[in-house]
């Protein structure tokens, strides 16, 4: 790994085994990681740049945007949508036609009593989130310019005598210098204020900072900050803009709810981000092509520290079609941040947009990744521990099968999950490559021994999934969106036999910061599945939380034969269909250091 810790521009060019660093800045702090392994190289950087925060539970649910919602109305109509459909969904997105003229931290005529519709949203589980540009409308009326002109807050020109001023949305603007501590806490008191009416979310757009009349479609590099190690060109800082702007909304979120997880969504940012926000990867196209690129941009970007990230679900410019919104959709349910978004000159693209059998396929993944979320979530908090990836190339679990390290299209959830998604219009089978190993079809059971390519037979509802041999997998019924009175007391321990495997349980309250100051209870899970010996072990509970799981449901698959059972070496009795290969039993309060062996 290599990381050059400097906000400037700067190009890396690779060739073959020489690579070609370049920059415009006088001192080099560079740090290159040994290694060797993939994990190790992202424990380091992220030990230098900080890891991912942990995000609030609901976070990592569904999410549909579009640019934009215009009024109340609809907003709210959209929310009944959801929910008489049965489509689960949590978070909704108010693009920036909820302003009043674009001016930041506003609800225009469109958004009446903001706070009442955002409580009324709230009580059928809808949290959202709005967007704050960086540009301020240069209007010297207008209050939130007025206040930031009074503390000097406005990146200025060249020479430093006078503000900057670009268009954006809002016409001429002023852009807050967040390099100062000043700036960001001033900026922090605006948005918590506006967070107040009952804004979960904070979504901010167009902080790389984009200017539509500025060189580059940017600030000019020899615009002036006063940043807190002393006064900078914008050239020198350019690339941390965007985290700068990120850590202050992360600082807005926390003024209006102290005890909350901040939900801070992001386009720009560099090295450190992930600190403050997740990041999306901005206007792509309702394409094949961009769905493809989607997953290794995803990954880039997971390797680079940013473990919570995710694409436009469909799209966002041009028109999206059933088809494609399905293929993205059984991709979308697999990455880090779910959202569904798209242009305004697009036509609509929620799940149901595109008639019935859309609808059903995209409700089906959409329930699969709520079924999921018990899994999703321990591999979240461990990105939160290590800096590692949630979405992961398979290099990161295969290192060393070569075939594997250059798989592009493909990809790991957490450790356990490989996700082989159909890719091209009309698919109706695509090759799919196993890494070393045994590996088991989640949808039918089959085993499928690894080291080669696969056709896979695809209809449009099926999106090939497979489990190595050694998964472990913890599910939870369906739901419509995350109640956190609501925990799950009933989870399914999915485990596929013929190998090894761990899994480092993970449950807080899912939304406050008790877990920082240890409101959380862990649990190593261990499964051994050899010719001699087969076991699954439950480690101690540790953390002073006590665990919201009741009934354990124990799937286990791939049993072959009749196995006999002992628990803690007592006799125990389990379900088993041999036509599906699959064992059952229901553990309830599971005590600690459990283990149940089979022969
Ligand atoms: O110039 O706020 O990437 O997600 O919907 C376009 C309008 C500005 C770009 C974002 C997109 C958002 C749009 N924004």
């Amino acid at each position: 790994g290599g990381f050059w810790d400097d906000a400037g521009r700067q190009s890396w060019d690779f060739r073959g085994s020489k690579m070609r660093v370049s920059g415009k800045s006088n001192g080099l702090d560079l740090y290159l990681f040994g290694g060797p392994t993939l994990a190790a190289v992202l424990d380091d950087f992220t030990g230098l740049t900080g890891r991912m925060a942990m995000p609030p539970r609901w976070g990592l649910g569904y999410q549909q945007s579009r640019y934009s919602y215009r009024s109340r109305e609809e907003l709210e109509e959209i929310a009944r949508e959801f929910r008489e459909r049965e489509i689960p969904c949590d978070v909704l997105y108010l693009d920036i036609d909820c302003m009043e003229e674009y001016r930041v931290f506003s609800f225009g005529r469109s958004f009446p009593k903001p706070k009442e519709m955002l409580a009324g949203l709230r009580d059928s589980g809808f949290k959202i989130s709005a967007i704050v540009d960086p540009g301020v409308k240069d209007d010297p009326k207008f209050p939130v310019l007025k206040r930031g002109k009074s503390k000097k807050a406005f990146v200025r020109k060249k020479g430093g005598r006078s503000d900057f001023v670009g268009k954006v949305w809002p016409g001429d603007s002023r852009f807050p210098d967040f390099a100062n501590s000043n700036v960001r806490k001033w900026w922090a008191g605006e948005q918590g204020r506006f967070q107040r009416t009952g804004l979960a979310g904070i979504w901010n757009d167009m902080n790389e900072p984009a200017v539509f009349d500025g060189p580059g479609k940017t600030l000019p590099e020899d615009c002036r900050h006063r940043s807190d190690s002393g006064p900078k060109a914008h050239g020198e800082i350019h690339n941390a803009y965007g985290t700068l702007m990120a850590q202050a909304s992360r600082e807005g979120a926390l003024k209006a709810h102290p005890d909350q997880r901040p939900f801070i969504l992001s386009r720009g940012g560099g090295a450190g981000i992930q600190r403050h926000a997740a990041v999306w990867t901005g206007d792509n196209s309702s394409c094949w092509e961009h769905l493809a690129e989607s997953i290794p941009m995803l990954l880039n970007l997971g390797l680079s520290g940013v473990p919570f990230c995710g694409a436009d679900v469909g799209g966002f410019l041009d028109d999206c079609t059933g088809e494609l919104l399905v293929r993205w959709t059984q991709v979308g349910a697999f990455t880090p941040f779910f959202r569904n978004h798209t242009n305004n000159e697009s036509r609509s693209q929620e799940p149901w947009a595109f008639g019935e059998e859309v609808e059903s396929i995209c409700r089906g993944f959409i329930n699969l990744r709520y079924q999921l979320l018990p899994y999703i979530y321990s591999t979240f908090a461990e990105a939160q521990r290590s800096g590692a990836p949630i979405m992961r190339p398979l290099a990161w679990h295969h290192a060393n099968d070569p075939t594997a390290a250059r798989c592009s299209d493909q990809f790991l959830l957490g450790r356990d999950l490989m996700v082989a998604p159909a890719l091209q219009k009309d698919a109706t089978a695509r090759s799919v490559y196993f890494p070393t190993g045994l590996w088991f079809d989640f949808w039918n059971g089959t085993l499928i021994e690894g080291g080669q390519h696969v056709a896979r037979p695809v209809d449009l509802a099926t999106c090939p999934l497979y489990l190595r041999a050694g998964a472990i997998v913890p599910m939870a019924a369906p739901r419509q969106f995350i109640d956190p009175r609501e925990a799950d007391a009933e989870i399914y321990l999915h485990v596929w036999l013929g190998g090894r495997g761990e899994f480092d349980w993970y449950e807080d309250d899912g939304e406050s910061l008790q877990f920082l100051e240890g409101g959380c209870s862990r649990r190593r899970i261990e499964v051994v599945d050899l010719d001699e010996t087969g076991f699954l072990r439950f480690g101690k509970a540790t953390g002073p939380r006590k665990s919201d799981v009741e009934i354990w449901r124990i799937v286990i698959h791939g049993v072959g034969d009749e196995f006999e059972f002992t628990a803690n070496q007592q006799p125990f009795d389990a379900n088993w269909d041999q036509d599906t290969g699959v064992a059952s039993f229901l553990l309830e309060n599971c005590p600690d250091e459990f283990t149940i062996r089979w022969q």
